[in-house]
């Protein structure tokens, strides 16, 4: 009955459909992290030592626990989860920040460049004040994202999940502009930022004691060669890295990855095939040592969405109506919002009905769910989801799932951000 009762509330609307088995996502013992697990002998609290950034950190797990026992009826309740998204003053973000912040469990903090932007786009989607908060992040300057993990920490939350989701498109751009740190634009905002931001805040996750930690990192069919949309050209196309190698400062060396001449519309693309590139190695790194889901997504296309505002207008007249009625890949900013946010939501915490023994099986059920069956708790995966709204792991593209490439975007990235 209990156990029915639990079932009853985990996901039933996500069908998690393996197309085919996960390339480039291995749990094997390759680029392991020096994180040691181990369990304090005198209180059963997690105490981890973990090396992220060069920094040795030891954590214990937070002082406030995420799962309490109320004192009359012995039930369990879960406390509200800390997630942070990053360019959550527009489109996908704002409407993932919306949902979240609707479902009461989640307490979001709005990662933002403009404050005010962000202030103003949350009270219009007509969030409640007590379920966000807006703190300054512009990824395009590394001085800004230490800052930003400096005053999270200081706000005392812990934090439980992490969106990296903001993105700059520049199809139209000319020549090649840079970030503070003199990186082309595109890559440095879309992956080094939030390389940087990740790499630092896997402390935090590592410290929480929530029941089911995520990374979750924003990806795009645009940059996977192997769709129709992916072959669209530019094509993303990393090439042997040498550009990346060369700090994409257009100076010496390429402003391109792949070390080519400047083109805007691939350097997006490029960046999100870093993006699917980091989760994976995040994961093949730190997953079985932390527990932490590492995913990425493809929301679909909400091709109405301010990525385009540097897009020519006739492109931004035409994009929403060939999506929606030629491709049909076409999604609002709302139904983008929910995929995201279910790919962060679970577990949610047990419904008050339960018993305090159907709620042990529901906390047990949630993390099992976490390191077993596929569903969206799984890590190392890439979503998208068809056209019914169904969730399904789809496969990557030969260069998006190459795990040496992984390594090396990995290894070169660490060196630009300053963590090596
Ligand atoms: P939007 O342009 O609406 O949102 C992008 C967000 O990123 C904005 O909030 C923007 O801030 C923020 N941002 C840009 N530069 C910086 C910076 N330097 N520092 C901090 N934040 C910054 O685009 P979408 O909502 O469409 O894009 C969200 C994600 O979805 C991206 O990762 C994109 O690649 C991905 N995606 C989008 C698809 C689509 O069809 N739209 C399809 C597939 C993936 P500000 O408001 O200040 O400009
Ligand atoms: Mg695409 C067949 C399906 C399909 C899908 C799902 C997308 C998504 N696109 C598809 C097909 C095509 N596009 C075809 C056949 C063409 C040629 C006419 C085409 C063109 C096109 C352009 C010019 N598409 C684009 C652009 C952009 O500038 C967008 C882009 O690449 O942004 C990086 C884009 C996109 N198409 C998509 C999606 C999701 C995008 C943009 C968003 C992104 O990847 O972040």
């Amino acid at each position: 009955m209990a156990l029915q009762a639990a079932a009853s509330f985990l996901p039933s609307t996500i069908s998690a459909r393996k197309e085919t088995s996960f390339l480039g996502v291995s749990l094997s013992d390759h680029g392991k992290s020096d994180f040691i697990s181990s369990l304090s002998s005198k209180n059963s609290c997690p105490k981890r030592i973990v090396s992220v950034g060069g920094v040795r950190a030891q954590t214990a797990a937070v002082a406030t626990p995420a799962v309490t026992r109320g004192p009359a009826d012995g039930k369990k309740t879960l406390r509200k989860g800390n997630v942070i998204i990053t360019g959550a003053s527009s489109g996908l973000g704002l409407a993932t920040a919306k949902v979240l912040a609707e479902t009461g469990k989640w307490h979001v903090t709005m990662a933002c460049r403009d404050f005010l932007k962000a202030e103003r786009a949350a009270k219009s989607a007509g969030m409640n004040k007590d379920s966000y908060d807006v703190m300054h992040l512009d990824l395009a300057s590394l001085d800004s994202v230490r800052q930003f993990v400096d005053n999270f920490r200081n706000s005392g939350k812990p934090l439980d999940a992490l969106v990296c989701n903001a993105a700059v498109y520049l199809p139209t751009a000319k020549e090649p502009t840079f970030t503070a740190d003199g990186f082309e634009l595109s890559v440095g905002v879309n992956h080094l930022g939030h390389y940087l931001l990740s790499r630092l805040m896997l402390e935090d996750l590592n410290k929480s004691d929530y029941p089911s930690r995520r990374l979750i990192i924003v990806g795009s069919i645009t940059g996977n060669t192997n769709t129709v949309a992916g072959n669209v050209p530019p094509k993303a196309d990393l090439g042997d890295l040498r550009g990346l190698a060369g700090g994409l400062t257009g100076l010496n060396t390429a402003s391109m990855i792949n070390g080519g001449d400047f083109d805007g519309a691939k350097a997006y693309k490029d960046s999100k095939v870093c993006n699917m590139l980091s989760m994976q190695e995040f994961h093949r790194r730190f997953h079985e040592e932390t527990g932490i889901t590492f995913a990425s997504l493809y929301p679909g296309c909400i091709a109405t969405t301010g990525l385009f505002r540097e897009h020519i207008p006739l492109f931004r007249l035409l994009f929403p109506p060939f999506q929606k009625y030629i491709t049909k890949g076409f999604v609002s900013e709302e139904e983008a919002g929910k995929r995201l946010a279910q790919v962060r939501q679970l577990p949610s915490p047990p419904p008050s009905s339960l018993s305090a023994a159907g709620a042990d099986l529901y906390f047990s059920l949630s993390l099992l769910q976490v390191v077993g069956e596929p569903s969206l708790t799984k890590s190392g995966v890439y979503w998208s989801w068809n056209q019914n709204s169904a969730s399904f792991e789809n496969q990557l593209s030969e260069e998006a799932s190459d795990p040496e490439k992984a390594r090396r975007v990995w290894e070169l990235s660490e060196k630009l951000v300053g963590l090596a």
